[in-house]
């Protein structure tokens, strides 16, 4: 483990400013698995970034406990449109970043931003920043502040 180098990585570390340290590990952290395996941490402490496309056409991020998976009914409710899931193309054009590496801040796009309320109790979270391999930690005090997002259910019930 050792702080950011990669370009991508650069830029999610420009992004957040002095505050946070991307690091960057030597094993993946390109899914929650990894990355809690990497980190030495739990998957529910793993903020994923997942984005939707809604029927309109605006990117939306959901930024989901490591554990949960996304209720899309409940994010389409909390919208008032329908969502379905980005590809990989869309992913990149949105945030500019592969799927995998996608921050919850410093996107291509403004996408809005829905977090899930099960990130709230823990003290620490770890995102991904910018890479397969890059992550950073804050609070989720912090997710919100950075993001200018509340937390909501919009999880799969079970
Ligand atoms: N770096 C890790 C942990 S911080 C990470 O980014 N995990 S993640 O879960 O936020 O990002 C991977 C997510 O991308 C998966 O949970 C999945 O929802 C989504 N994903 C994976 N493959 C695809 C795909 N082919 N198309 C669209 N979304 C995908």
């Amino acid at each position: 483990m050792k702080p950011a180098t990669s370009p991508s990585a650069l830029l999610v570390q420009a992004a957040l400013g002095d505050g946070f340290a991307v690091l960057e590990f030597d094993a993946s952290t390109r899914t929650a698995a990894e990355a809690a395996a990497a980190i030495g941490c739990t998957v529910g402490q793993i903020a994923k970034s997942i984005l939707f496309r809604a029927a309109s056409g605006r990117p939306v991020l959901v930024v989901a406990c490591g554990t949960n998976r996304v209720d899309e009914g409940k994010v389409a409710a909390l919208l008032g449109e329908p969502v379905g899931r980005a590809d990989a193309a869309f992913v990149r054009a949105a945030t500019g970043y592969a799927i995998g590496g996608v921050p919850p801040v410093g996107h291509a796009t403004a996408p809005r931003v829905l977090l899930d309320r099960d990130l709230a109790g823990f003290d620490s979270i770890w995102a991904a920043a910018g890479t397969p391999n890059a992550v950073f930690r804050l609070t989720p005090a912090d997710l919100s502040r950075l993001t200018g997002a509340g937390f909501a259910d919009i999880a799969k019930p079970g």
